[in-house]
């Protein structure tokens, strides 16, 4: 079954925020954003932006009816600046209009005065301030300290990773319908709808039923609509509230570019000890997390960069200290992986200055770690169906990836300024949110008088293909055509206290709700089919293709007489799903438990051809054997991991987010920040299913799929390290991503005073 939204997305026709029918009276909103990075807000003069024809109203924070503040996690974020503002593009005031056009030209006339304050953008050097989100978070496990004394090797360096803009093709935005009684009808570009709804509660000092949030998709959110979208909601808001109009705010991608967060950067320092026989015994690392100006949804990220520091790898003892630091950039938030990558990324660093030092391939040591079934992760989490090893051996019976190396020498002996390079990329990624509450769906499922159903879940919809799969799963459920159900839009007066669409979860903890909701409506109809065929055992009574089965035989009565039937006999069709995950227990006190309810495996391959004197590079070769576990829709799941593995190699290579020391974006437009397009698609791409161990936390077996496949990327790295390193031996180079052809160019000819080639790296 094909993604449900394609076709529509093709013709154009699939409806966003931006293209929904205006209400007579809409006003729209542009808001101010800071131009300093980090100042005291000295005088604010709006007179002459609210004196132009066509501004209805310019609010401030003084005309935040409730809490200015939208802080999820930590209180530390105001909605509109007040008395200071932190960085650059950060909401001081908002324009209110009868056209966009006017609302953006006033904004310009606003007059701010602003008092220089000192600018931190290094997380590092926050670090060394003190400026830290929360105090710093530490696991231990084993016995580090005297473990390091034991190893016959002991490598040490750092890492770092850049930031990654999601580029979701519709920027952020909300449409604000107010309605009688003060109630508010609220049109988001979200991935959690229950979070703009309570963030506009906050703001306006209202409850949140007065707030309905609906979303009928996203076009695209990679987690820059997790928390962040709550900002401009909350903003059309008070619009609309203040003014009593229907309030539109839609950003262009400039303010979006300049406005919103991004993935982390990460600086890690690390050290890794090895025994004789090259297994990985201790691993230590410290990671400064760059969180931006306020704590959004950072501590979460830093976690689970702690949870994935050891990737798919055994280490007996580990000492992690996580540092969020605080700097003067747009607040850091949710991206694809969330932290998960950023934390892979330094062991792999490791593994590659480990494997450097020692005069091995990266692949030996990789092989001789792996994670096997039984083996504990360093938080305490066994490891079940584990396929860390099952997926290198097929990738390798697949492609042979010593004949695949032999090609790569090959190659590099046979030319002298064509160099090839190649890594092997094992991903291992945890299922479920961190946050145990999150873990919990609901979904209302009704069944019309004609047998067609329509379905509501927390689930958003952002391309990802999840409302394909909760439709596939209804129908399996209650064993009817998928044709017959009909996923409505994310509302949160039809299914409440929903989680965001985050952590890859969205088909698993929604999946499984709508399994559980269509599995009471079908007791209930089946009950009513034995009653009518006079069967006393309503096991003997099965629904299938439409069809009502009687000991597995079909019998003259289709579903749409049933449901006809069920109706005329006063049968309740509607249900109401719940679902939990079991078995989450994380202690964080001791920083051990099991915070996941499974987690996800595969290996990929690499192959990149450099050009010496260029220093452009292709990708010959991405291959990743995946494990899907029992794919509920192969077609979907292909697309996310092409679509993952490609934005992992896009933050590895090519996207490079560059701020000035005055906290500045400097790359902020399309021509300055590079994403990959269809001409950087590797020459040969390809994903196979492995055949391996599943659970059946997934929904019907099918394991999540969003986020892992982005981890692959960060092969390329280090496929286009190995590259230079073929060209250039004794190149002494840093380990920071990504890996930009001028990077690679100067690698390749810079010499040592270069500032690419400076810290060697063990
Ligand atoms: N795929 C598309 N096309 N667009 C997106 O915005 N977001 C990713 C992933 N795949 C995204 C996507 C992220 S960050 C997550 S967490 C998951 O989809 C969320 O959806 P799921 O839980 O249904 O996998
Ligand atoms: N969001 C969140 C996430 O709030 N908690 C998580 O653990 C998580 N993991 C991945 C992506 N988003
Ligand atoms: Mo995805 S980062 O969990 O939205």
């Amino acid at each position: 079954m094909k993604q449900s939204d394609a076709r529509a997305h093709v013709r154009g026709e699939s409806v966003f925020v931006d293209d929904v029918p205006l209400a007579r009276g809409t006003l729209f909103v542009a808001a101010l954003g800071s131009t300093e990075a980090h100042a005291r807000l000295t005088a604010l003069d709006t007179s002459e932006a609210l004196a132009q024809e066509g501004v209805r109203a310019v609010l401030t924070a003084a005309d935040v009816p409730g809490e200015n503040q939208i802080g999820g996690i930590i209180a530390d974020e105001p909605l509109l600046a007040e008395g200071a503002v932190h960085y650059c593009g950060q909401p001081i005031a908002l324009v209110v209009a009868t056209s966009a056009q006017v609302a953006h030209e006033a904004r310009a006339l606003i007059d701010v005065t602003y008092e220089a304050l000192p600018v931190v953008t290094s997380a590092r050097e926050a670090a060394k301030a003190g400026s830290l989100i929360i105090p710093p978070r530490r696991l231990r496990t084993g016995d580090p300290d005297v473990a390091f004394s034991t190893c016959a090797h002991v490598v040490q360096g750092s890492s770092r990773s850049g930031g990654q803009e999601h580029l979701y093709l519709e920027t952020q935005g909300a449409y604000v319908l107010p309605d009688e009684d003060g109630r508010l009808r609220v049109l988001s570009s979200t991935q959690g709808p229950t979070a703009v709804q309570r963030g506009i509660a906050r703001v306006l000092g209202i409850p949140m039923h007065r707030i309905e949030v609906d979303v009928r998709r996203l076009g695209g959110g990679f987690g820059g609509k997790e928390d962040q979208a709550t900002t401009w909601g909350a903003l059309a808001a008070l619009a609309a509230h203040c003014t009593g109009k229907p309030a539109k705010l839609v950003l262009d991608r400039e303010d979006d570019l300049r406005m919103t967060g991004r993935r982390h950067p990460y600086d890690v320092d690390f050290r890794l000890g090895l025994s004789e026989d090259l297994k990985f015994v201790a691993f230590e690392a410290t990671y400064y997390q760059n969180a931006g100006a306020a704590a959004d949804l950072s501590p979460a990220v830093l976690e689970r960069t702690m949870f994935h520091a050891t990737n798919a790898y055994r280490v007996p003892h580990v000492d992690l200290t996580m540092l969020s630091c605080r700097t003067n950039l747009p607040p850091n938030t949710a991206f694809r992986g969330f932290g998960g990558p950023q934390g892979m990324f330094a062991m792999e660093a490791a593994i590659t200055a480990a494997a450097e030092q020692l005069g091995v391939d990266r692949l030996t040591l990789q092989r001789a770690n792996l994670l096997e079934e039984g083996d504990s992760f360093p938080y305490g989490q066994v490891a079940e169906g584990c396929n860390a090893v099952a997926s290198l051996e097929a990738l390798d019976q697949w492609c042979d990836l010593k004949q695949m190396r032999a090609a790569v020498s090959a190659h590099n002996a046979a030319h002298p300024h064509s160099k090839r390079g190649m890594a092997v990329m094992p991903i291992c990624f945890g299922i479920s949110f961190t946050k145990k509450l999150l873990n919990q769906a609901g979904a209302l499922v009704h069944i019309y008088s004609d047998g067609s159903v329509a379905v509501s879940t927390g689930a958003v919809e952002m391309g990802q293909g999840v409302n394909t799969k909760l439709a596939q799963v209804a129908a399996r459920t209650l064993g009817i055509d998928v044709a017959r159900i009909r996923v409505e839009s994310t509302n949160t007066l039809r299914v409440a206290n929903t989680s965001p669409t985050a952590a890859s979860a969205a088909a698993d903890l929604n999946g499984h709700a709508l399994r559980l909701a269509c599995e009471a409506l079908s007791a209930r109809v089946t009950a009513v089919a034995a009653r009518k065929l006079g069967v006393g055992d309503v096991s003997r009574i099965a629904i299938r293709d439409d069809r009502v089965l009687q000991d597995g035989a079909p019998v003259a009565l289709s579903w749409e007489a049933l449901i006809a039937d069920a109706y005329v006999q006063r049968t309740n069709l509607s249900a109401h799903g719940y679902y939990a995950t079991p078995g989450l227990d994380y202690d964080a006190t001791r920083e051990h438990g099991s915070p996941f309810a499974y987690h996800v495996y595969g290996t990929a391959v690499f192959v990149v051809t450099v050009d010496c004197l260029r220093g452009t590079y292709a990708f010959d070769q991405v291959l990743a054997m995946h494990d899907f576990g029992e794919s509920l829709n192969p077609l979907v799941d292909q697309g996310q991991a092409e679509g993952g593995l490609v934005q992992g190699i896009g933050w590895m290579t090519m996207e490079e987010v560059v701020y000035d020391d005055a906290g500045v974006l400097r790359s902020n437009s399309l021509s300055t920040y590079k994403v990959p397009d269809v001409y950087s698609t590797p020459e040969r791409f390809e994903v196979r299913f492995l055949k391996g161990a599943s659970t059946e936390q997934a929904i019907y077996r099918s394991k999540a799929i969003g986020e892992p496949p982005l981890l692959y990327g960060i092969g390329a790295y280090f496929a286009i390290r190995d590259a230079i390193l073929a060209f250039r031996p004794d190149a002494e180079l840093s380990i920071d991503a990504p890996m930009t052809p001028e990077k690679v160019l100067l690698a390749l000819h810079g010499d040592e005073d270069d500032t690419t080639a400076t810290e060697p790296v063990a």
